[in-house]
């Protein structure tokens, strides 16, 4: 039986006890190469693949990296986890809290995230904090509370996050039997894309794999600290999970750039609710916002020619969180949908 990624990738993820391993059997998510996309948007040499890391427990890839940051706390004996979150970090730390009978302590921008991911909080019983600021206001202040509270911080700068979150790399290249072309990702606070880059490193130095990819992330236009190389004070974009100004992994995520002979690139909004409602209408998956980043971006970089064309290569996208969790983007008060009777005369006009 699957047993979670911790178990699975013994060899990378040292941990003391196995018995303190707080798991939910995260890991091991759908990748699927994509049927009808790449043609649709005019892409013949490459084989497109997409990791559905909405598949995970909570629904997002935070789960990778929640599994080791708590099974540390719990080896470490703490009692209580806290983090700051534009949503799927606070529904994961709560759920693994919850599981390991600690308590969570999640801080989050007021109104500005996804009511599924707020749900998941809630139910999972955390001590849901909203603040009147942005990610970055409430990562500074749970920076801070960790330091005096008797709390442990399970935000990214937990450096086992990175360490858990590094196995979706080793998925994808035991799936290929070598690494991908192109790695595409959203970038948000910045650390799956480091997490991501010191996978394949690691799994290139063991001789796992004999190439490496180019590491290729996407911000949203609206919140492109990277992309632009200065803070963005107010951020704003739809993807509300990468609504962020100042990432935490800023330097880590520029030399996986760099290191990788790679780039960081933004989309708009517009361009990733597309990119959602083709992926969905093309391939069957429903990703959120923040998510479809990558597609958009890989749209993007078609377009521009920016891809080899000379040979078939193998690209491979990371969808980062379910769609279910922000059925907002897609379906509104003001939506109008078509109204039947429950009439068989009627209904089969539809049919003509
Ligand atoms: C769906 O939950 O930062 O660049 O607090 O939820 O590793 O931050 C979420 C980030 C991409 C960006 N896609 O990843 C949080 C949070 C989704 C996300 C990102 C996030 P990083």
């Amino acid at each position: 039986m699957y047993e979670g990624l911790i178990n699975k990738y013994s060899k990378y993820l040292p941990v003391e006890d196995k018995s303190k391993i707080v798991t939910l059997n995260e890991g091991n998510t759908l990748f699927l190469k994509l049927k009808n996309l790449p043609k649709a948007i005019g892409l013949t040499n490459a084989n497109v693949y997409v990791k559905f890391e909405g598949l995970n427990p909570t629904g997002s890839f935070k789960d990778r990296g929640m599994t080791m940051a708590v099974t540390k706390a719990n080896e470490a004996g703490s009692k209580a986890v806290i983090c700051a979150s534009t949503g799927n970090t606070s529904a994961s730390a709560a759920a693994y809290a919850a599981v390991a009978g600690m308590k969570a302590y999640v801080l989050i921008p007021d109104k500005k995230i996804a009511l599924g991911k707020l749900a998941q909080a809630i139910i999972y019983g955390a001590e849901v904090i909203a603040i009147d600021g942005n990610f970055d206001d409430a990562l500074n202040m749970v920076v801070e509370l960790s330091k005096t509270q008797p709390v442990t911080l399970v935000n990214s700068i937990n450096p086992w996050r990175l360490q858990g979150q590094k196995t979706g790399a080793f998925e994808i290249c035991d799936a290929l039997g070598r690494a991908p072309d192109y790695l595409m990702l959203p970038v948000g606070n910045a650390g799956n894309i480091s997490a991501y880059w010191m996978g394949f490193k690691e799994y290139y130095a063991n001789k796992e794999v004999t190439n490496l990819p180019k590491m290729t992330g996407f911000q949203a236009e609206g919140a492109a600290p990277i992309v632009e190389n200065r803070v963005f004070p107010n951020p704003e974009t739809i993807a509300t999970a990468i609504r962020i100004g100042n990432p935490a992994s800023w330097k880590l995520a520029t030399a996986a750039r760099d290191e990788s002979n790679g780039t960081i690139d933004k989309v708009s909004d517009e361009e990733i609710l597309e990119a959602q409602k083709l992926l969905a209408a093309e391939d069957g998956i429903f990703a959120e916002p923040a998510s479809c980043a990558s597609i958009a971006g890989l749209i993007k970089k078609v377009k521009e020619g920016k891809l080899e064309k000379d040979r078939q290569i193998d690209i491979a996208c990371i969808l980062t969180g379910n769609g279910l969790k922000d059925t907002s983007v897609v379906v509104n008060d003001n939506m109008e949908i078509q109204k039947f009777k429950p009439d068989l005369n009627e209904l089969s006009k539809l049919f003509k």
